[in-house]
């Protein structure tokens, strides 16, 4: 089953988001596989945001990440990826559709809350980043059956 790392960011931590995020995603039917509380070295963070380096947003970015503690996690489901996308919403929170976390709680892009994997290979890649193997929880929930056909 896909895997999609998701991030409440230190804008949601600091706003006490932590709880409303899992919560949506709990309630769609997605099943926490691993999660931690902590602060981001500013290695991390350059090697997640990699791809972005070299862009105007890209400093800020990684002060951003790395100025209070995050909730780092993994959650896996059917396309889990775009699943966990579409709760999120879009990156700029006046783009992001209503309902959706972005759209709900934020209104900058430069404070737009989640980070969420944006494909099943970089999911992969993300959740071999931060977590160690030992620390992804197989377990089987009792209502499987009924969120998973
Ligand atoms: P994503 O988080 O939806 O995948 P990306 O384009 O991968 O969006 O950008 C990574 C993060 O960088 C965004 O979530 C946002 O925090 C920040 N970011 C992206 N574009 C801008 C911008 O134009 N200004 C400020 N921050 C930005
Ligand atoms: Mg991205």
């Amino acid at each position: 089953m896909e895997k999609s790392f998701v991030m409440v960011k230190p804008d949601g931590v600091q706003r006490g988001l932590i709880g409303e995020v899992i919560t949506r995603l709990e309630r769609r039917g997605l099943k926490l596989t691993a999660a931690k509380f902590m602060k981001v070295s500013q290695e991390l963070a350059e090697t997640h945001y990699e791809i972005h380096k070299g862009k105007p947003f890209y400093a800020p970015l990684i002060k951003y990440i790395t100025s209070a503690p995050v909730m780092a996690m993994v959650w896996k489901g059917p396309d889990a990826v775009a699943a966990v996308r579409q709760t999120m919403g879009a990156t700029r929170p006046t783009e992001a559709a209503p309902g959706s976390v972005r759209h709900d709680f934020g209104l900058e892009v430069g404070r737009n809350l989640t980070h969420a994997s944006d494909s099943v290979e970089n999911g992969k890649a993300e959740v071999a980043l931060w977590f160690d193997e030992s620390e992804l929880v197989e377990w089987g929930r009792s209502i499987d059956p009924w969120v998973f056909e």
